[in-house]
């Protein structure tokens, strides 16, 4: 017979199965504030519902599941992650750490166990900042650093701004100036796959975060000369699609030269884009992270340079615009102690290790103490269908945060009993 946490593991990977289905394509592709992501929402809340969690929306489309504490009035803990996806991506990245959490807190239900402090379960519905060029809206709503007026004012790519999709979601655009949740909650604990190789080379199942690197997006827009690609001479081109690669080059040269920084040029667009005339306008973005923001401007900076000197020698004109920016966030010690000492009464060794990906986690690092458990997922893949997490590991994660939900009770108590 399946003891409590294997039951509560076969259900949440049948769940993660389910949620896959909530996808508008190609593939699994769950965007903010779309039909998938409203799919989402009806299915997760379902789960909550029978979890007997009550369950509600806040003014950014976060869905929260709320499971009152035995002691009312006590700082409630927070557990979720993202329910949103990039294009094509794996099923795991984001929905793990939501129904994960569920799966703890059914775990602790079956057992009986009663927490003196309230739980909120969250799905975030934009930390990957796929659809508008923003990101965090959830979490940094719920934290209280939104800039509401810039993140409404956000266009996707048809020219909907987040504002009004939020409104014909049943969202509260202007409420996305609302302050920080109060009173502050605990702590905020997100379950995550690793999306790097590191556990599994190490033949670990989880991990405990120590930090979570510090990111800047960036939109640069390249504007030069069009012109029919067979007459005009090949010196004196102001050809933008030709400057931006050079610029390219340049920004993985110089994310290569630092230590642990990374630079990524993910999307590029060349107008008029005929195979006959060269482009006279490029539009490209960049993805810069690193473990320190210092480093982060430093590099920043050189980039910023490399780009001026291109842009004068091919002589186009250039723009660049700061979309994002999310500062290095350190994970609270004692939460990260309390993890390890859950993982290893469950006979769970961890190792500590940064995140190179950003979470929700950076942005609740403002509102209280957080901290991330990570999942060991295989061959480190991540943002792709070949995304993949063993069972086991998941239900050795789901005891782990069990075991800590029931160690934070204990310690409320002051007693070495069960909660
Ligand atoms: O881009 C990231 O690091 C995260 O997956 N949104
Ligand atoms: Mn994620
Ligand atoms: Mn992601």
């Amino acid at each position: 017979m399946a003891d409590a946490a294997e039951r509560a593991t076969t259900r949440l990977m049948a769940r993660l199965d389910s949620l896959a289905g909530c996808t508008d394509g190609p593939g699994l592709t769950r965007l903010y504030l779309s039909p998938a992501h409203a799919a989402a929402i009806r299915l997760v809340s379902g789960w909550m519902r029978d979890a007997g969690l009550a369950v509600r929306q806040d003014a950014a489309a976060t869905l929260i599941g709320e499971q009152a504490g035995a002691h009312p009035g006590t700082p409630p803990l927070l557990v979720g992650s993202h329910l949103d996806t990039v294009r094509d991506a794996g099923r795991y990245d984001g929905a793990f750490g939501v129904l994960a959490g569920l799966a703890a807190l059914e775990l602790l239900r079956d057992e009986g166990a009663r927490l003196p402090f309230a739980v909120s379960l969250l799905g975030f519905g934009d930390e990957e900042g796929v659809r508008f060029p923003v990101t965090l809206t959830g979490s940094r709503a719920l934290a209280g650093t939104l800039d509401g007026a810039r993140q409404r004012a956000a266009l996707d790519a048809d020219g909907v701004s987040l504002g009004d999709a939020l409104a014909a979601f049943g969202g509260d655009s202007d409420g996305l100036k609302a302050a920080a949740m109060a009173p502050p909650p605990r702590g905020f604990i997100e379950l995550h796959i690793e999306q790097g190789p590191v556990l599994q080379s190490a033949g670990l199942a989880l991990g405990v975060v120590s930090a979570i690197n510090g990111a800047t997006r960036a939109r640069i827009t390249v504007t030069g000369g069009a012109g029919h690609a067979g007459t005009v001479p090949m010196a004196g081109r102001r050809d933008a699609l030709a400057a931006a690669a050079e610029m390219i080059v340049a920004i993985r040269r110089l994310g290569g030269a630092a230590p642990d920084v990374t630079a990524t040029v993910g999307q590029i667009a060349a107008e008029p884009g005929a195979v006959n005339v060269i482009p006279g306008r490029a539009v490209f973005t960049l993805d810069l992270r690193a473990p320190s923001d210092p480093v982060r401007e430093a590099v920043w900076r050189r980039i910023r340079a490399a780009l001026a000197d291109v842009a004068g020698a091919h002589r186009v004109q250039l723009e660049v615009v700061r979309t994002h920016d999310a500062a290095a966030a350190a994970c609270d010690p004692a939460l990260q102690a309390a993890l390890e000492r859950a993982a290893a009464a469950v006979g769970a060794p961890t190792l500590r290790l940064p995140s190179g990906a950003g979470h929700d986690a950076m942005a609740m690092a403002t509102l209280c103490p957080m901290a991330m458990l990570f999942v060991r997922c295989r061959d480190g893949i991540s943002h792709h269908p070949a995304e993949h997490v063993e069972a086991a590991d998941a239900e050795v994660a789901v005891r782990v945060l069990a075991a800590l939900l029931r160690d934070l009770g204990a310690a409320d108590r002051g007693t070495d009993d069960d909660a």
